[in-house]
């Protein structure tokens, strides 16, 4: 089918076919199918095929309710909010009525059901699609407001249309939040009134939201099973609980099912929805468009009341395709004049038809209403200054944060890993397939160059063993894993610490981490940070404390510096005392420790100590001035006397292949069941006989989740709390627990 429209077509539409690695089909942008389905980057060509939602008949004697869209509009002034409602009704034979009465009502409260009743005038049945429209005043006191994850509750309330007819009554719920969103775009200047871009961030109830999260593919390569409740739920906790407030539902999935968006809403996790196109130029032929308008009129009819969905793009990365000439378009105007087409004058065209307060970008990435002004494609998408970015950085050291831009906002950035092998093993009856560089994982890999990126960035850090060494994959896999985490980790912190600086050359005003990718649909080296079933990788732990809402940040600077920053995304003032501690790597007990009051402003970041790192080290004992980075490093907390108020956190002044890091031995000391109910949650206490990094517990087919993992120990014991899925004596626990760190990475599973 894609083909023959492909032959069909005046002209080439562009990629014809996708990237051989990709081991993909061809003609894929022909077709109103998820893009995915034909293979990326990610993922395998599973296309699925046939209709794969239900299937069903009705019958009615009277109007039915096709979809009621809510638009909450603050009305400050009054004290009051306007909820204007559209409610979309079927057109059906027989459905006169001038008998025919719309209720609409608002379970605000235990006490108070707002009801009103209204005649709906008869000749709206003459339309082609009859739709009521409304505007009804709720006082502010009576309701409470909708509040991303971290800020407050996610009140929802039930907005209830009822049509009554002699033919016949039909009722539609409408969930509903109460919240405003602003997408602020506002001219920077510098001190020369020159022009320094724009801001580019969300305002939610009026407070500036740092946005923290991640980007959604689909949850199964085959669509219908991407339906499965007990998926989304698990996959959108563990959002949640990583701290997270937004999610990115990507252009090359699908708009996702009315229970997904239910979860947001009840999560807190902010949506910033994708139209479905992906990496490709389009069609504009008339059926095509007309196909699309329709689209666009159902997905945001069915979607956009949910309180969580707060911005629409128009594509993924397909302006960036054309002014990079990805697909050898080479400028040419009817590409440019198809772009346009599509996505100012028949996307956004119809989403402004049914949205008063829409907030809609053409791409993404894009410099926001700068690429208006530019006419709908900027020279630059990328402008740092400007919009939203994406940034793939595979050939510099990620754990060096000045490798990294600074954006307004970064709406993707990440880096690959292998899930882990006890994982991998479901996905062959082969073991012997399961080699770093056998066919089969290669097959597996569809990144251009991805295991040879690998490699090198893991060799900027850590000394992979020979490659014939029998333990070669499982030590790629676990520094693979624990390369992206700590990439990840330091690049959101980058970000994140950003918030409140503006550089010289306008940069700066960081207001969104959104890397790159939360979920995956197949056993393979992907971005993901949880794997396919369902594991987390050593990602999913150490984002969990990058997005925590009050962290320390210590970056070392291009000038030999130590920065330490404490970003503050609470909205209350907090006092706290900083406390910066250096150790020597053969030893539990610090050699110096540096204390400072710090008052934090609500929502920001401030640069509240710096030092020059060798110097220091080198008064401090830690050996000469050339050497003294490698003897030592930094642990940074944030107390409020002995509660830590933001995770511990740490600063390794070398890599860590040339730090005088001690082998440790780990072991177990006690296993212990502390539910009483059922044995479920435990607490593992750990002792070790030196300072050990990245210390990684697994226990094979006992799945659950660890309080922490992935994590530095530098006291002699330590306890970690686990809590598994299914019911297991600690006995056996015990004997599941394998236990790896950057100097021995275990062979049990
Ligand atoms: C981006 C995405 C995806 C892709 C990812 C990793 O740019 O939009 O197309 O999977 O990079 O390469």
């Amino acid at each position: 089918m894609g083909k023959t429209l492909a032959n069909d077509s005046l002209y080439p539409i562009p990629p014809q076919c996708p990237p051989n690695d990709y081991r993909g089909e061809c003609h894929v942008n022909q077709l109103r199918k998820m893009q995915a389905s034909f293979s990326w980057d990610w993922g395998p060509a599973i296309a699925s095929m046939g209709i794969w939602r239900d299937v069903y008949l009705e019958g009615s004697n009277s109007s039915v309710i096709r979809y009621v869209v809510v638009e909450l509009i603050e009305d400050s002034a009054n004290d009051m909010w306007n909820v204007k409602s559209k409610t979309y009704l079927s057109k059906t034979r027989g459905a006169k009525a001038d008998d025919t009465k719309i209720i609409y009502r608002i379970e605000a409260d235990f006490h108070t059901n707002l009801i009103f009743v209204e005649d709906v005038n008869g000749t709206i049945f003459d339309l082609d699609e009859p739709v009521i429209e409304n505007t009804l005043q709720v006082p502010k006191n009576v309701v409470k407001r909708w509040w991303p994850n971290g800020y407050g509750e996610q009140n929802m309330y039930n907005f209830n249309v009822s049509i009554i007819s002699l033919g016949g009554n039909d009722t539609f719920i409408q969930r509903i939040g109460f919240r405003t969103v602003e997408l602020v775009q506002e001219e920077i200047k510098g001190s020369k009134q020159e022009k320094w871009g724009n801001t580019f961030y969300f305002k939610v109830n009026g407070i500036p939201i740092f946005a923290k999260g991640s980007n959604y593919i689909p949850s199964s390569i085959l669509p219908e099973k991407g339906q499965d409740k007990k998926l989304i739920d698990s996959i959108l906790q563990t959002a949640r609980d990583c701290n997270m407030n937004m999610l990115r539902v990507w252009g090359g999935g699908i708009y996702e099912s009315d229970y997904f968006y239910q979860r947001t809403d009840e999560l807190g996790i902010m949506v910033w929805q994708d139209f479905m196109f992906a990496c490709a130029l389009y069609p504009t032929r008339k059926e095509f468009l007309e196909n699309v308008r329709s689209e666009v009129n159902h997905q945001v009819k069915r979607i956009a009341s949910h309180p969580s969905i707060i911005l629409w793009a128009g594509n993924n990365e397909n302006e960036a395709a054309i002014t990079g000439n990805w697909y050898r378009s080479n400028g040419k105007q009817i590409y440019n004049d198809d772009y346009k087409k599509l996505y100012k004058q028949t996307i956004r065209t119809e989403f402004q038809k049914l949205l008063e307060g829409g907030i809609f970008l053409l791409s993404s990435p894009s410099n926001g209403i700068k690429t208006d002004e530019d006419g709908g494609i900027s020279k630059n998408p990328y402008d740092l200054r400007y919009g939203d970015d994406h940034t793939y950085i595979y050939a510099l050291d990620g754990f060096n944060p000045n490798i990294y831009p600074i954006p307004r906002f970064s709406s993707e950035y990440g880096f690959q890993s292998y899930p882990a092998y006890s994982s991998l093993k479901k996905s062959t009856s082969n073991e012997s397939n399961l080699v770093i560089g056998s066919g089969f994982l290669e097959g597996r890999q569809h990144h251009p160059l991805g295991d040879l990126e690998m490699t090198l960035l893991i060799s900027y850090q850590f000394q992979l063993p020979p490659r014939n060494s029998a333990n070669y994959t499982r030590v790629f896999i676990y520094y693979s894993q624990v390369y992206q985490a700590a990439a990840i980790k330091t690049e959101t912190e980058h970000y994140r610490k950003y918030r409140s600086i503006l550089n010289l050359d306008g940069t700066g005003l960081t207001m969104g981490a959104l890397y790159w990718q939360l979920n995956d649909v197949w056993l393979a080296p992907t971005w993901s940070g949880m794997d396919v079933s369902g594991k987390w990788k050593i990602l999913q732990y150490l984002i969990r404390d990058a997005f925590a809402p009050l962290i320390t940040v210590g970056q070392l600077t291009p000038y030999g510096s130590l920065d330490i920053t404490i970003v503050s995304d609470k909205t209350v003032l907090t006092d706290a005392t900083l406390s910066v501690e250096v150790f020597k790597w053969d030893s539990f007990t610090p050699i110096a420790k540096i204390e400072k009051n710090v008052s934090m402003e609500t929502t920001s970041s401030k640069t509240v100590m710096s030092m020059q790192t060798s110097e220091y080290l080198t008064e401090l004992g830690c050996g000469q001035l050339s050497n003294a980075a490698n003897n030592c490093f930094f642990t940074l907390n944030l107390l409020n006397g002995t509660t830590k108020l933001a995770p511990e956190n740490f600063v390794f002044p070398k890599p860590l292949h040339d730090s005088n890091l001690q082998t440790p031995k780990i072991e177990i000391t006690s296993v212990t069941t502390i539910s009483s109910d059922k044995e479920r949650r435990f607490k593992i206490v750990l002792k070790t006989s030196q300072i050990a990094l990245f210390i990684w517990l697994e226990c094979g087919e006992v799945t659950g989740k660890f309080s922490e993992n992935g994590f530095h120990q530098i006291t002699s014991t330590k306890t970690i709390y686990f809590e598994t899925d299914g019911d297991i004596s600690s006995e056996e626990l015990r004997k599941t627990i394998a236990i790896s760190n950057i100097l021995s990475v275990s062979e049990m599973y």
